[in-house]
């Protein structure tokens, strides 16, 4: 899919008192700006044009906009976010979505964007520790008629889908060792990755091009061989909160 446009939220002051399983320390602040700005100008040299929301000092984690929404050619489905203290970001990013498609918000169960990874019209959906059956089946209702397929993938370890699978083409993903041999998976070509370098699973294909982030030269290396355009960032200060690449923005 080719994309013109992404929707992006300027970290906030506040942003080192979201959510996190990771023991990395607390985020800089400065340097999290200089990450963030990176990631756009890294968007905008790719062809596409950003809405750049401000920040909201009351919802830490809400410059992770990936998690409210789900955006595609016809509509953007607006999740109910599976931790309590980000439900409330909804609300902020609808403005911003309603100028470019029709909005679905979802009403029950409970679902995160990192967790919804679709390809051509099929979405995959992890199982996880934010995304339950019920947000599933919920998404699936607003979906189907549009014409598309949902499969659930149970996440295991690590937060979200695409923290550990992603589509570098319609037929190529990247995904962790661990759900490389899922059934789910079967029919897609698939570079495994190690756990070492699980976090790099988290790779975004824009525009025909790789963005990967930096410290991980093996996962570097194997992705090279598809001859594409690799941009590596360093993410170190999202990584802190448990982010990475794709949670950044929502890409249409
Ligand atoms: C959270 O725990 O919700 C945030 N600190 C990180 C969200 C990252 N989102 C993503 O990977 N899609």
């Amino acid at each position: 899919m080719q994309f013109t446009q992404a929707i992006v939220r300027r970290p906030a002051p506040s942003c080192g008192a979201g959510l996190t399983t990771a023991a990395l320390g607390t985020p800089d602040y400065d340097k999290t700006l200089t990450q963030f700005h990176t990631y756009c100008a890294t968007l905008r040299q790719l062809g596409v044009e950003l809405t750049e929301l401000p920040p909201l000092d009351g919802f830490p984690d809400s410059h992770f906009v990936e998690d409210v929404a789900v955006v595609t050619p016809e509509f953007a489905v607006i999740t109910r976010p599976g931790a309590p203290a980000r439900r409330g970001e909804t609300g902020h990013i609808e403005p911003a979505l309603a100028a470019h498609r029709e909005l679905l918000p979802m009403r029950d169960g409970r679902l995160d964007g990192g967790d919804v990874m679709l390809v051509g019209k099929r979405f995959y959906i992890g199982l996880s520790g934010r995304t339950d059956a019920d947000g599933v089946a919920a998404f699936e209702s607003l979906v189907s008629r549009y014409g598309y397929t949902v499969v659930a993938v149970p996440v295991g370890a690590g937060l979200h889908l695409k923290s550990v699978v992603n589509a570098l083409g319609d037929d190529l993903l990247l995904v962790s060792e661990a759900l490389a041999a899922h059934p789910a998976f079967a029919g897609y070509r698939r570079i495994a990755i190690p756990a070492a370098d699980e976090y790099a699973g988290n790779t975004l294909r824009v525009n025909g091009a790789l963005i990967t982030p930096a410290g991980y030269p093996r996962v570097q290396d194997a992705i090279a061989t598809l001859g594409l355009p690799l941009h590596v960032i360093d993410t170190s200060e999202f990584r802190k909160m448990d982010g990475g690449l794709t949670c950044l923005s929502l890409r249409f």
